[in-house]
């Protein structure tokens, strides 16, 4: 009965110093291992859960959820393969520096490698994809309660600290694992002054990377002088972020790219360059813009076009800032690398200038801004042209009519090219959240389910029909939740047709393009969806304004063409060029 007593009280400990810490939402699969953490989870009145049967989901649950609230959730899994099922969202999130707090049961040592059911090697399973790691001992009442309790505090702080990311707790329990109730018996406690407090055992001062001010002024010594630049803001984390990088931007007289992820491409300030991606594609306005100066902030930015461009004019310098040490510079182009917290450096920096001014060519920004406000209105007028649906189309018209207050997800492939390209600057600022850490198409549907529970608000999904499938279950997790899943089924992947390998008909089809033939109708009424399938933008924004004002899940799906796809992308560029030309 000690064994069970203990399991008890340390799964308790754990449970409640991690609420403690503000690690209130736990992502839970079932299992047995993991009973006493369960067992602990149900009973403290402050945890909040979402449980769903498979472990990959639950762990992109808790990705989607921190990135909605900027806080780890915790993940509990049973032992085995289920905690193998973490690895995706485990990537995602070391890569794009996402909190998540891993709590996984297994077997005792005694049990190890010994030939028992559902036990593997599992303690180091995450490699260096885990911020820090650390196995437990079984829980004993022989040892120090406090050293759960120091264990955790460090965990979540390691989670939070930067590089932020997720962190592996693996939590052994020998059987029984959970105490049968005995009338009158009093429960093992923790230690005394954590018991008699909400506080947790030890309080980790909070610690943010910043830039030194000798630093900021003789980055701004080498950035005054420049007529020429341009502001990247790449992926961030919060809209505050990207309004500090648009302020900056503004001060300086340097137009402002921002990136889908930067969370001030929709609904951001009318002075950005936000269809940069598009004007990049006309040879005559990108040979004419060469910048002199690229100072970039946040995660990479996905546009393949901007990439190319800075590779070519080579700018110097080239100054990278973001909230870890890591590089990032695939291009090998970067003269200046600064960790530091972005609305830290925007506010040191501008410090810096205000000073001593910047020299920057005012008709470089505004031509920025006026070809940009030209394409839009271009790409206004040619998507007009006929009423049915394309994928730069739906992409434009949910910018265009997701409410405020609202989330919006992105799936990997076209769908998140076609909102960074073609999303209409005059819609709500919403906040934006997408995996391109790795760029995974895995995991999305519970991303999205993660993201409206952290949120609180409504959530819009847009996902192709290939990565809808691959985390079709997911779907489950949407019950009860407002979220609108507009899919773009093109039938298999779209994206690959604009890759050189879709000229290799004799094995493009099968291997490449992968059509599946399925419709999402039956999907919808398995797991209680709503269902619509418009086929004009009257249509489209009608059941999109029905789905998003409903309490529960609905399912939009547009079916679309995949050669007919490349063919209208082809032609908006074209026509953007040919209006820029008469411009
Ligand atoms: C887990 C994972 N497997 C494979 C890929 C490679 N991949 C990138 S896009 C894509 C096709 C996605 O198809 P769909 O979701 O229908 O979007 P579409 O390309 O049609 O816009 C694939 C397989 C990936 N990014 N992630
Ligand atoms: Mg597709």
């Amino acid at each position: 009965m000690e064994t069970a007593r203990a399991n008890r009280l340390w799964a308790d400990l754990i449970v409640e110093e991690l609420v403690r810490c503000g690690v209130d939402f736990f992502c839970v699969a079932p299992g047995s291992r993991s009973t006493p953490l369960v067992a602990a989870l149900a009973e403290n009145k402050s945890a909040r859960s979402l449980v769903h049967f498979d472990e990959r989901g639950t762990a992109f649950a808790a990705l989607g959820y921190a990135r909605a609230t900027g806080r780890p959730a915790a993940w509990i899994t049973t032992s085995g393969t289920a905690v193998a099922n973490g690895l995706p969202a485990v990537v995602e999130a070391a890569t794009d520096g996402v909190p998540m707090i891993l709590l996984t049961a297994d077997r005792p040592p005694e049990l190890r490698q010994t030939g028992a059911n559902q036990t593997v090697d599992q303690p180091d399973i995450f490699g260096d994809f885990v911020r820090w790691r650390f196995d437990l001992p079984a829980p004993s009442l022989d040892v120090d309660p406090a050293s759960v309790l120091t264990t955790v505090d460090q965990a979540v702080y390691r989670a939070e600290r930067s590089p932020k990311g997720p962190v592996h707790l693996n939590l052994m329990f020998r059987e029984p694992l959970i105490p049968v109730p005995q009338d009158g018996e009093e429960p093992a406690a923790g230690p005394e002054r954590w018991r008699d407090a909400a506080e947790p055992y030890t309080r980790y001062a909070t610690t943010k990377p910043t830039v030194d001010e000798a630093e900021a002024e003789n980055l701004w010594e080498r950035l005054r002088p420049v007529e020429r630049g341009i502001v990247v803001a790449g992926r961030l984390t919060t809209r505050k972020q990207g309004e500090a990088v648009e302020k900056l931007a503004n001060s300086l007289g340097w137009p402002l790219l921002p990136d889908v992820g930067s969370q001030v491409r929709l609904g951001g300030d009318r002075g950005n360059a936000a269809f940069y991606d598009v004007l990049l594609a006309d040879g005559a306005f990108a040979a004419a813009h060469a910048p002199e100066a690229v100072l970039h902030f946040g995660g990479r930015a996905l546009s393949k076009r901007l990439e190319g461009f800075v590779a070519r004019h080579r700018p110097d310098p080239y100054v990278v800032v973001r909230e870890h040490p890591f590089r990032l510079d695939p291009g090998h182009l970067v003269t200046h690398s600064v960790e530091s917290d972005v609305e830290g450096f925007c506010a040191a920096l501008g410090r810096a200038a205000s000073g001593r001014p910047s020299v920057a060519d005012d008709s470089w920004s505004a031509n920025w801004r006026a070809a940009s406000e030209k394409a839009e209105s271009v790409l206004d007028r040619v998507l007009a042209r006929d009423d049915g649906l394309d994928e730069p189309l739906v992409a434009r018209l949910v910018s265009r009519e997701i409410p405020e207050g609202h989330g919006l997800v992105v799936a990997s492939s076209m769908p998140i090219r076609d909102l960074d390209a073609y999303a209409a600057v005059d819609g709500a600022g919403v906040p934006v959240a997408a995996n391109r850490g790795a760029s995974g198409i895995d995991g999305t549907v519970a991303t999205a389910a993660g993201f409206a529970r952290g949120l609180g608000s409504p959530v819009t999904l847009l996902i192709g029909d290939l990565a809808l499938l691959h985390d079709l279950n997911s779907l489950a997790m949407l019950r009860g939740l407002p979220v609108t899943v507009v899919v773009l089924n093109n039938d298999g992947g779209g994206i690959f047709s604009f890759l050189p390998v879709s000229g290799h008909e004799s094995f493009f089809e099968p291997f490449f393009g992968t059509p599946q033939g399925v419709g999402f109708g039956y999907a919808a009424s398995m797991f209680g969806l709503r269902y619509d399938g418009p086929e004009t933008s009257e249509e489209f924004i009608s059941a999109y304004r029905t789905a998003r004002t409903g309490d529960g899940p609905s399912l939009i799906e547009v079916r679309t063409d995949r050669d007919e796809n490349v063919a209208v992308h082809r032609r908006l560029l074209e026509e953007v060029a040919a209006g820029m030309g008469e411009a």
